[in-house]
């Protein structure tokens, strides 16, 4: 049995809930406040010495990392495979992932927006800015190929979901936490909308966590 160390409303913890719920893994949660530091507590740190969430602790030890953990999913439980079968065709979806996962979230992490108020005096106005401006530079991009690549299918990568659209959708829904502009970017919108209809992805949201605030 699987051990995932997550938060509610964390998107790489997002991603990691969805390909357990597309494998149909079943996983003992166990969250962290990150507001309340609770992922900087000597026992998480052991775990992960990172210090970020999430972790999934397997029978064998633990894995940092989301997109590490995404892989060994998919290693260990291939069905439905998250990634697709000819060398070029995995490097278009970890490429389409690779530009959310690297390039957005890194910058724009709990820890990044936290030194911008701490450090530099930076206000909520400012910091929502900075989220908006890095999400921008790689949605435009993002949307330029999938509006533009034969590939494109329903998802990211045909018809079905895979890593890219894990990686797309938890980013497209911590993007409302900073009101970030969508209407530049119809084709991410459709794949967004048809992947969220789907239980998995449903089911993995932050708001259907079990850490997550009573709504209203
Ligand atoms: N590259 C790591 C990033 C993990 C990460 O930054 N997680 C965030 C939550 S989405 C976190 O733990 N933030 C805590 C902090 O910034 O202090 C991964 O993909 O797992």
């Amino acid at each position: 049995m699987y051990t995932l160390h997550n938060y509610f409303r964390s998107s790489t913890s997002f991603r990691v809930r969805i390909a357990l719920e597309m494998k149909a893994i079943a996983y003992n949660n166990v969250s962290y406040a990150l507001l309340n530091d609770e992922h900087r507590s000597a026992f998480y740190l052991d775990l992960n010495p990172d210090g970020l969430v999430p972790t999934l602790e397997t029978p064998d030890g633990p894995i940092g990392q989301s997109l590490a953990i995404l892989e060994y999913l998919d290693e260990v439980h291939p069905n439905p495979a998250l990634l697709p079968d000819n060398a070029l065709a995995r490097a278009r979806v970890r490429s389409l992932a690779h530009s959310i996962a690297l390039d957005i979230h890194p910058i724009n992490n709990l820890r990044v927006l936290k030194y911008l108020r701490a450090e530099f005096g930076a206000e909520d106005a400012a910091v929502t800015r900075w989220f908006q401006h890095w999400v921008a530079g790689s949605f435009e991009a993002i949307e330029k190929r999938l509006s533009s690549e034969a590939a494109t299918g329903l998802c990211c990568h045909g018809d079905k979901p895979g890593l890219a659209d894990i990686c797309l959708v938890a980013q497209a829904v911590n993007n409302q936490r900073f009101s970030v502009p969508m209407d530049a970017y119809p084709t991410i919108n459709r794949i967004v909308s048809y992947c969220l209809a789907m239980d998995a992805f449903e089911k993995a949201l932050p708001a259907n966590q079990p850490d997550a605030p009573e709504p209203g």
